[in-house]
């Protein structure tokens, strides 16, 4: 810790897993923390450690200019937050949100006097703190917020800052879990259709891994296509060619027992793919993202 340096005072509402490994980060960089939770016996620890106990969350707001939040969803910071007096604050939200609530939390925040930065944890608690994880936060709001206190939001994870519009750190944290499940998805199928072999699962681990980081490239090369409009190069799997082995992996599927039903609404969607562009319309998987759209 340098002593040396002012760090600039936090005040922290919500102690559960993740609150309370952002609090140990800033305690154990020389921040001065005011923490606040519903159930006051987990504050226990931490002030042991150096932080502040307030009473009610309306005092933990009152006691610094940098208010942050970690609690279980927003309806818990809408009762947190009942009450206490926001005006010159500066908020950052770190619960999870939709996107459509960090912009209402935002004009919420702004109607009771205060700046607003949304987050989206992109870490678990065992990464806050612990720079070399790789674990980062979105934010989007207020530029003038987050210029100012970049740093001392540094401290338990890095920092991304992806614009002005509120709901966007929220959109972009639910991206890239959603294509996190659908990784997870393929996974939970993968070991499905070798489970009642004599196949080890952890030899056949870093096969699956090695495959899944090999194929991860594509993603850049669906958002050249996206920013073009269409193929920028000879597509090497067609969607006519992936349709066609749809019957593979059904068939490979009910040989081994494993049910369908995380495969299907893909294969779903890429015949829908395949018959439009029979039509004169899409081409590529890369289409398909255009057909999710309503
Ligand atoms: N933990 C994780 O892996 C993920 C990583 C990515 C980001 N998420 C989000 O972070 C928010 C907090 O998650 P958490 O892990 O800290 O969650 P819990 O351990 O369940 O703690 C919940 C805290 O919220 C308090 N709380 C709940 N309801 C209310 C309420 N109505 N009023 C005031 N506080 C409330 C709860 O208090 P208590 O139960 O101890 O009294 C905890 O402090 C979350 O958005 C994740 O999606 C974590």
């Amino acid at each position: 810790t340098d002593t040396t340096v002012e760090k600039t005072p936090v005040t922290l509402l919500g102690l559960g897993a993740m609150g309370a490994a952002l609090a140990r980060a800033w305690l154990a960089a020389g921040h001065p923390l005011t923490v606040w939770n519903r159930t006051p016996a987990r504050a226990t620890a931490l002030t042991a450690d150096g932080a502040r106990a307030a009473r009610t969350a309306a005092e933990a707001v009152a006691a610094n200019p940098l208010i942050v939040v970690c609690l279980l969803d927003d309806a818990s910071v809408g009762e947190a937050l009942d009450g206490a007096d926001l005006a010159g604050k500066d908020l950052v939200d770190l619960t999870t949100g939709t996107p459509a609530q960090a912009r209402a939390r935002a004009e919420w925040a702004h109607e009771r006097g205060a700046r607003y930065l949304d987050g989206g944890i992109m870490a678990i608690p065992p990464m806050i703190g612990v720079p070399e994880a790789g674990g980062y936060v979105f934010y989007s709001g207020s530029r003038d917020l987050f210029a100012q206190h970049q740093q001392t939001l540094a401290v338990p994870a890095g920092t991304t800052y992806v614009g002005e519009n509120a709901g966007f750190a929220a959109l972009y944290d639910v991206a890239l879990l959603s294509a996190m499940y659908g990784m997870f998805a393929g996974v939970t199928h993968a070991f499905a259709l070798i489970r009642e072999e004599d196949i080890d699962p952890v030899s056949f681990a870093p096969l699956l891994a090695d495959w899944l980081v090999a194929m991860a490239p594509a993603v850049h090369q669906t958002a050249e296509h996206l920013r073009a409009g269409g193929p920028t190069e000879e597509d090497v799997s067609s969607l006519a060619m992936q349709v066609a082995g749809i019957p593979t992996f059904l068939g490979t599927a009910e040989q081994q027992g494993v049910s369908p039903e995380l495969l299907s609404p893909y294969f779903a969607l890429m015949r829908r793919g395949l018959t439009e562009s029979e039509s004169g319309g899409k081409e590529s998987p890369t289409d398909l993202v255009d057909l999710l759209l309503h």
